[in-house]
């Protein structure tokens, strides 16, 4: 809470101001007039009233009040995507709590590795993952699980249908962290970024305004919910224009091109548009009311962009940005779509491109990308050290990301500082994936590398030796890692060679490696 030392007028005043900082308040000021119109309708024809989202979170907001946790306090969640998921994470954005979105496909590693280290104090999770989270939970001192499934079932839910269907959103300043998003990290071990309400809703507020969203738009959500794009890039554009949401539990292509007739805004992965071009029934006449579609988490191939225009006779807006700093970039909406560009610096966002002893690079020379701006996040989750590194002394955010200017100033990346897969918009650490691997029996060492995919951009190989006298197979030690972590991250194909290519300094080679396995 804010603290209050002034009394009387000034103070509610003050109050009142901060109030208006948390989140929810400032996206909830948009809301329409006409409170009874649709909010969310989800892709099987349920709809929720803007009325019941404020209603409905309101009683999500008191439950987790009652729990007596402090402003402050992490909520974990871990959950398939539904309305009362979006109706949770603004219900924790009210009660003043941080959220702490998890990729529903982590498994009890992972998950026990970022409970260790954000701490929460609640942890919501499906009613089929509770009997596996909950001791885990319970070992690392989480004083809550509660459960929430899709179809509306789980003791979260319970315990809200009893409270009030008022309440008062917590005061918040802008500086106060509303949501902790990991990021993996080339270490292994991922990365807390902790953001504000001011940094959320500061992207938010230039999205609306630069992407033009308005009342009336309607947006067809079909992305995960537990990333930036999907969580706080799409959901904010629309609660924040008052458009309403066609909410589709995951991506599937013949879905997304049923629902686009009445859809006017849509975003995705660049897989998502190669899926999309795939199917016959994707042309110009699917498209017909589609105002924009957006792109972005990963790169948007040329081919893609090109074929994406000749089919539908428009033009992908591709925009670029991370976790750390939600949106950075972007083509603009009524000005050039430049393909193979993340276009221009949002308003508000300083960006450059510096070589290696931090000078500025000139058009067309490749260097990396530093960002300075308004949503650029506070720093990783207590690690102080590691936050140091990642900003210049003047407060610039090393992206990690490598790219260029052209003489218009649009940006385009060409590759990364970090050793990264994305792969179907997730990213991976290869560190983290070798980590696993050479904990399995019989495995000496691992490398893995990236290589070019069809469908997902990038695919996860990996490269092994075996423990003299050892015999691996592919498909055991993909069947052990798919046991253990998630299965995006798990290597599509793992090559058994008898040695891994080294440099004179005893560095695998992994361009080497690619070259030989990327076909
Ligand atoms: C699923 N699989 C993947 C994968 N997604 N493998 C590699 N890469 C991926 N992205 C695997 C599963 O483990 C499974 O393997 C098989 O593919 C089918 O699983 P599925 O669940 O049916 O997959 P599908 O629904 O087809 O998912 C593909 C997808 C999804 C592209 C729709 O990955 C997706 O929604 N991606 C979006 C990611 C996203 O939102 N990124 C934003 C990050 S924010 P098996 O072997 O078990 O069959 C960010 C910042 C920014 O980057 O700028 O936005
Ligand atoms: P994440 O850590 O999941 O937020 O991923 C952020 C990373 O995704 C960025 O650092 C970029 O490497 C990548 N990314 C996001 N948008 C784009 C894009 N339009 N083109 C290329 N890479 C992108």
């Amino acid at each position: 809470m804010i603290k209050d030392t002034c009394g009387g007028i000034r103070g509610t005043k003050a109050r009142e101001r901060a109030r208006e900082a948390n989140l929810y308040a400032l996206l909830a000021g948009s809301f329409p007039a006409d409170a009874s119109s649709c909010c969310v309708e989800t892709g099987d024809g349920l709809r929720y009233s803007w009325s019941d989202v404020g209603r409905a979170s309101a009683m999500l907001a008191n439950a987790l009040a009652r729990l007596g946790l402090a402003p402050g306090a992490r909520v974990a969640v871990q959950v398939d995507k539904s309305p009362e998921a979006l109706l949770l994470y603004l219900a924790t954005l009210r009660a003043g709590l941080v959220y702490l979105p998890l990729n529903t496909a982590y498994q009890s590693a992972e998950i026990e590795y970022f409970v260790a280290n954000a701490e929460p104090e609640l942890i919501v999770c499906t009613p089929a993952n509770e009997a596996w989270i909950a001791p885990i939970a319970r070992r690392l001192g989480v004083r809550h699980v509660l459960t929430l499934g899709d179809d509306r079932s789980g003791t979260l839910l319970a315990g809200a249908a009893r409270q009030s269907d008022r309440f008062e959103t917590v005061a918040r300043k802008p500086d106060d962290l509303a949501a902790i998003v990991y990021t993996s990290g080339t270490t292994g071990r991922s990365k807390g970024a902790m953001l504000s309400h001011g940094n959320l809703w500061s992207n938010a507020l230039t999205l609306r305004h630069y992407w033009r969203w308005r009342a009336g738009d309607v947006l067809l959500h079909a992305l995960p919910i537990f990333h930036v794009h999907g969580l706080f890039v799409a959901i904010h554009g629309a609660l924040s224009s008052g458009s309403k949401m066609i909410w589709l539990a995951k991506f599937d292509a013949a879905q997304v091109i049923r629902h686009l007739a009445r859809a006017t805004v849509f975003m995705g992965v660049p897989t998502m548009y190669v899926r999309l071009l795939d199917d016959a029934a994707f042309d110009a006449a699917a498209c017909a009311n589609m105002r924009l579609f957006i792109s972005g988490s990963a790169p948007l191939l040329p081919d893609t962009f090109r074929q994406f225009e000749a089919r539908t006779g428009q033009r992908i807006l591709e925009r670029y940005g991370m976790s750390e700093t939600v949106m950075l970039s972007s083509n603009p909406y009524d000005g050039n779509r430049v393909g193979a560009t993340v276009g221009l610096p949002l308003p508000g966002v300083r960006l450059r491109v510096v070589d290696r002893d931090g000078r500025a690079c000139g058009c067309g020379q490749i260097g990396a990308i530093e960002v300075r701006g308004p949503s650029v996040f506070g720093g990783y989750w207590r690690m102080p050290q590691k936050t140091r590194e990642e900003f210049t002394d003047d407060g610039f955010f090393r992206t990690g990301d490598m790219g260029k200017t052209d003489a218009n100033g649009y940006l385009s990346i060409v590759g990364r500082d970090k050793d990264l897969i994305i792969t179907g918009g997730y990213n991976v650490y290869p560190k983290e994936i070798e980590s696993y691997l050479d904990e399995l029996e019989g495995v000496f060492e691992s490398a893995v590398i990236g290589v070019a995919h069809r469908d997902f951009g990038e695919a996860v190989c990996a490269v092994v030796v075996a423990k003299p006298g050892c015999v691996l197979r592919e498909a055991e030690l993909i069947a052990a890692l798919k046991a253990k972590i998630a299965g995006f991250k798990v290597p599509k194909r793992v090559h058994v060679v008898d040695e891994l290519p080294r440099n004179q300094m005893g560095k695998v080679q992994k361009n080497l490696l690619r070259e030989r396995f990327g076909g």
